[in-house]
């Protein structure tokens, strides 16, 4: 830029490298400097090339590196209770269905979060929410599932709109309403019926999603079923999810393919046709590691079938009280190194860019390039490597949301 006139930025950071997650690589910049106007990053680039500029505001980063804010695309955050008590049964030999048949598992956390107030379900979550946040996320996918009633699953979207509000994080919210079945209804096609015709035209009346999620599984519901309730969401305006082949091979993600779904997430049980129709569609795989070590799982996701179809691959916590009590997703990162054979630029790629690909907000959010949102986090390591090298750990030196330190 040669031009007389400085450019004028509400603040300019500098003092550190950057791994701007650019076209999902580390695509670094040395001894980088990030201009930022209104939230949003004006100019990037190597320090030494910054055209002439004035700002109230100027920050040493004082060393380490910038990565764009970690962004998880998959939590089930809002819940009332835990259940801590089944973990210990489950440790002494009691089986997950052993424990859903004694009315524990997901009913349980229905039950626990139908009787929590909405204070309740804000000052358990936002617990949670804050640890995410001190390892460095920026936004995160809520979904609900727990309440599975009208007003319950409204109360949970409610809930973690509030969370959105009262602190500084982006939260996208996803209905989850096919998640299990509620204990007033005894037939699967009369719950998905009634998703259809009352619970989801509500809550996308209310503008309360900003995507529809199902639990594609023997233990849930049918790739018939979810179809079904698919084309609602279609109807809707509303883009979808899906929770599939994590257990079993069912042709969820397919079916999920065929909606141009944001994503398909667990899919350890995935076939080369199910790759090639992602590919296709755009859908994003999220890799949920912490699942499949809490049920110690076997089947892995086929990561080089979709390395080879170039399907984009996230990482995700899927943060509940059951399967996947994770709260750091750095930790979720070195996980899907340690589990999937992620390499840690694929996994920090997996945490950030096609994080936010999942979420249908790349254009946004997950990059450091300019035009996108500044959120981003200066980390005290030597290399991008270390965020998925240590497992836990206070690592985080700056955390800017939008533009400012918070
Ligand atoms: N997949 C899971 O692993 C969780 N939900 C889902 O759809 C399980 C949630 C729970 O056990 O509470
Ligand atoms: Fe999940």
């Amino acid at each position: 830029m040669t031009n007389d006139t400085p450019m004028k930025l509400d603040s300019l950071w500098r003092g550190a490298h950057a791994a701007t997650m650019k076209n999902g690589l580390y695509s670094v910049i040395e001894n980088a400097a990030i201009g930022v106007v209104g939230g949003r990053i004006v100019w990037i680039g190597e320090e030494k090339d910054l055209p002439d500029y004035l700002t109230q505001q100027e920050q040493d980063l004082g060393g380490g590196w910038i990565t764009p804010g970690l962004i998880d695309c998959h939590t089930h955050l809002v819940f009332g209770g835990n259940r801590a008590g089944e973990f210990e049964q489950r440790l002494n030999g009691v089986s997950y269905q052993e424990i859903a048949q004694q009315g524990g598992g997901i009913a349980s956390s229905v039950k626990a979060t139908r009787d929590a107030s909405e204070a309740e379900l804000i000052a358990s979550a936002a617990r949670r929410l804050k640890s995410l946040m001190a390892d460095g996320v920026t936004t995160v996918e809520i979904k609900s599932g727990y309440g599975l009633s009208l007003d319950a699953e409204l109360k949970m979207l409610r809930v973690a709109g509030q969370l959105g509000n009262d602190f500084p994080v982006t939260v996208k919210r996803t209905c989850l309403a096919a998640h299990a079945m509620p204990p007033e209804f005894k037939d699967k096609d009369d719950y998905i019926d009634y998703l259809c015709e009352t619970l989801l035209p509500k809550a996308a009346k209310l503008g309360m999603a900003d995507a529809v999620d199902a639990f594609c599984e023997g233990i849930a519901f049918s790739t018939e079923q979810v179809a079904r309730y698919f084309k609602t969401a279609e109807f809707l305006g509303l883009p979808v999810k899906i929770h599939a082949e994590q257990l079993s091979s069912l042709g969820g993600t397919a079916m999920a393919a065929s909606f141009k779904a944001l994503s398909a997430d667990h899919i350890e049980f995935i076939e080369e046709s199910d790759v090639k129709a992602m590919a296709e569609s755009g859908t994003v795989a999220v890799l949920l590691p912490g699942a499949f070590f809490t049920l110690k799982e076997t089947q892995r996701p086929p990561i080089d079938l979709l390395r080879q179809y170039g399907v984009p691959m996230a990482v995700a916590t899927d943060a509940n009280p059951g399967t996947s009590p994770a709260l750091s997703l750095r930790l979720m990162m070195n996980m899907s190194c340690t589990l999937f054979a992620l390499t840690p630029e694929e996994a920090l790629a997996g945490a950030t860019i096609y994080a936010a690909k999942a979420l249908g907000i790349a254009d946004t959010h997950g990059s450091l390039e300019v035009g996108k949102v500044a959120d981003f986090v200066c980390w005290e390591v030597e290399s991008p490597g270390e965020l998925s090298y240590w497992l836990g750990g206070d690592l985080l030196k700056t955390r800017v949301y939008q533009g400012e330190k918070k």
